[in-house]
């Protein structure tokens, strides 16, 4: 059998990268974003890259350090992504795959797809046997102010998206339903609306705010409870005239099934860093597939244009830029829409900017 080159080295580098606009949720705010990037080379001399994203910076020492050591676990093996994430699941099924591990684990699977893509010089959604079709996006905005940010959203639409999403939650019931309908105004009746409540309520009360929101054509309500009460998702589910939108905090494709079987969703956006990397989506696309779901993206820009490019159900990308600025070309949406680039993941460090950001 014909197999990957080996692994040789994984190099992990901490950066935290100033984010173009502030990201406040119901759920606390970001204001930079933590990143580490990963370099994993195989004996033929091809670098593999990927980021993932650390929510704090807290979390990036011991992402660094987690890194390193599953280093040890793969130095020497065939750069071969579906094998390796096999390999993780036994070795680690004590343990758990949740958490920091989950992400290191996840970050390497698409480092390693973007080197196999890199070794052909083929875009990963190529080597996935499909093409690298543009998917359309919607502008991700965090908590606005509809006077202050009229500006940023009006110019969000000229640019050509035909999606937005705000948050919402952390005020009052009246103050969602005052800011959701100042949004609907600027952005005109047209333009898709989502809103996002970064598991902030509860069920009773995301059920009332939902309602209040209802007649201000949501396409979407986002992660209304707790990301891991599936039932909780359901109940609200059960009650909303809107659709009900979560994934962004499943852990490995288990989670998403387990999500699917409790009804908690009529939408799924699984986030590549928690879903297992590349691997991972590959195998949930399918549920997706089976179960009719459409299926979004959250974060990871770059490498989520291709896996919805090959995603069955594929429905919107998620355009939150949080590496651009340490890349040397950033993945820029145009009329709305966001095409993969290669080859690999089209991920290129800026070195320069890494020295600048460096954590
Ligand atoms: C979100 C939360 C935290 C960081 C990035 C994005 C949000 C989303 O839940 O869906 O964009
Ligand atoms: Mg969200």
């Amino acid at each position: 059998m014909t197999e990957a080159a080996t692994i040789v080295s994984l190099r992990a580098r901490p950066v935290v990268v100033p984010l173009s606009r502030p990201l406040r949720t119901a759920a606390g705010a970001i204001p930079a974003a933590p990143l580490l990037l990963l370099d994993v080379t195989d004996a033929d001399g091809v670098i593999g890259r990927a980021y993932v994203f650390g929510y704090t910076p807290i979390t990036l020492r011991p992402l660094a350090a987690l890194a390193e050591s599953l280093a040890e676990l793969v130095i020497g093996k065939p750069a071969a992504p579906s094998l390796l994430f096999d390999l993780a699941s036994r070795q680690f099924r004590l343990l758990g795959r949740q958490g920091l591990l989950g992400m290191a684990l996840s970050g390497l699977d698409m480092a390693l797809w973007d080197l196999l893509g890199r070794a052909v010089g083929r875009p990963v959604a190529e080597l996935l046997g499909g093409g690298c079709r543009a998917m359309p996006a919607y502008d991700s905005f965090g908590l606005v102010d509809p006077v202050a940010d009229r500006a940023m959203l009006e110019a969000s639409v000229a640019q050509g998206f035909r999606a937005i999403k705000i948050k919402v939650g952390d005020g009052s019931e009246a103050a969602d339903a005052d800011l959701v309908r100042a949004v609907r105004d600027i952005v005109g009746p047209e333009v898709r609306l989502m809103v996002d409540f970064n598991q902030s309520q509860d069920v009773m009360s995301a059920v009332r705010r939902i309602e209040r929101l209802a007649p201000y054509d949501i396409t979407w309500v986002e992660e209304p409870v707790a990301a891991e009460d599936f039932a909780g998702h359901a109940r609200v589910r059960t009650a909303s005239s809107v659709p009900v939108q979560t994934g962004e905090n499943w852990w490995f494709p288990r989670d998403m099934e387990r999500a699917l079987a409790a009804g908690a969703c009529d939408f799924a956006m699984p986030d590549l860093m928690k879903i297992g990397g590349v691997t991972g989506w590959v195998r949930v696309m399918g549920l997706a597939e089976a179960a009719a779901l459409p299926l979004s993206s959250h974060l990871f820009v770059e490498a989520s244009a291709h896996m919805l490019a090959v995603s069955p159900t594929a429905h919107f990308l998620e355009y939150l830029d949080v590496a651009g600025p340490i890349l040397t070309a950033p993945a820029r949406p145009v009329g709305g829409l966001v095409v993969p680039r290669g080859p690999g993941l089209g991920i290129e460090w800026d070195e320069s900017a890494l020295r600048r950001y460096a954590a």
